[in-house]
């Protein structure tokens, strides 16, 4: 099989294991060449560190993209994660007409926040424009955090019941992404991922027990691995199952090295279980 060929628009935040320092390993290690297009340099993620550093990198997006045009390169999917501007929403949708034509994946990770809030360097305008990028998803992989800014719906930290849950996911298909998967949802000690695809009408529930605290840049390692199975061949379901499965044990043996919470997780330690044999 040709290797699979990945564009990549994340940040690359120096320390703290998100983005694309767990992109491209994760990725590679999936056999799938991951070729990054950074949004911002950072020092390090803005969840837990003080006087992070941070350049935006939009005006150089644009010229990568024209370079990497006039190479004639083509990618077997366009995966977007945490953006630095609202200028920068616009030329990721601008890469993805360009790049996501034919049967090019687009998958969209709405990163914006956590627990009911927007992170440090997301504002209501670029929480707004992203909306619209959301439309032109084939994949959508929200938190319920994120979920509820794009579908304007009252955040709650806990107790959602499984039909609200695939009401929100309907609303974001209305919207226009193809296939949605709500991530790690609480339900009691469990987390569930909600995955309702394409022109189906229920949704998956898939649970996985919780395994320890959570910690930074754990959806940056699910939504990456969710990338790398659907470019092997999985279905949407079955790379939920890996990826919900890959986090779990991240977060357990990062709990048993000690790993400060800010570090996110370990995943070093394990990555050689994403090594295809
Ligand atoms: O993991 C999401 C993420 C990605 N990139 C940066 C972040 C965060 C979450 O805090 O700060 C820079």
């Amino acid at each position: 099989m040709m290797t699979p060929r990945v564009a990549a628009i994340h940040d690359m935040s120096g320390f703290g294991r998100c983005s694309l320092t767990v992109a491209i390993p994760i990725l590679s290690a999936m056999g799938v060449q991951c070729c990054p297009l950074p949004t911002a340099f950072l020092s390090t993620h803005t969840g837990g560190f003080e006087g992070f550093t941070f350049l935006d990198m939009t005006d150089e997006m644009s010229k990568v993209a024209d370079h990497w045009a006039s190479l004639g390169l083509t990618f077997q999917a366009v995966y977007s994660g945490f953006l630095g501007s609202e200028r920068q929403i616009g030329v990721v949708e601008d890469f993805i007409r360009r790049f996501g034509k034919d049967d090019a994946l687009a998958i969209v990770d709405p990163v914006m926040g956590d627990h009911g809030h927007a992170y440090e360097t997301y504002t209501p305008e670029m929480c707004e424009q992203m909306k619209e990028l959301v439309c032109m998803a084939d994949v959508v992989l929200p938190n319920v955090t994120e979920c509820c800014i794009l579908t304007d719906t009252p955040y709650r930290e806990e107790n959602w019941t499984r039909k609200e849950l695939l009401n929100m996911a309907m609303m974001l298909r209305l919207m226009g992404a193809k296939s949605v998967v709500i991530t790690g949802v609480r339900e009691g000690s469990c987390y569930t991922n909600v995955v309702l695809e394409q022109g189906q009408y229920d949704a998956k529930f898939i649970r996985t027990r919780s395994s320890g605290g959570e910690r930074p840049g754990t959806g940056d390692v699910f939504s990456s691995v969710v990338a790398g199975a659907l470019l092997n061949g999985k279905s949407l379901p079955e790379a939920v199952s890996q990826a919900a499965g890959f986090v779990k044990e991240c977060i357990k043996v990062s709990d048993e090295e000690q790993i400060p919470h800010a570090n996110g997780v370990c995943f070093e330690k394990i990555l050689g279980k994403l090594i295809k044999k």
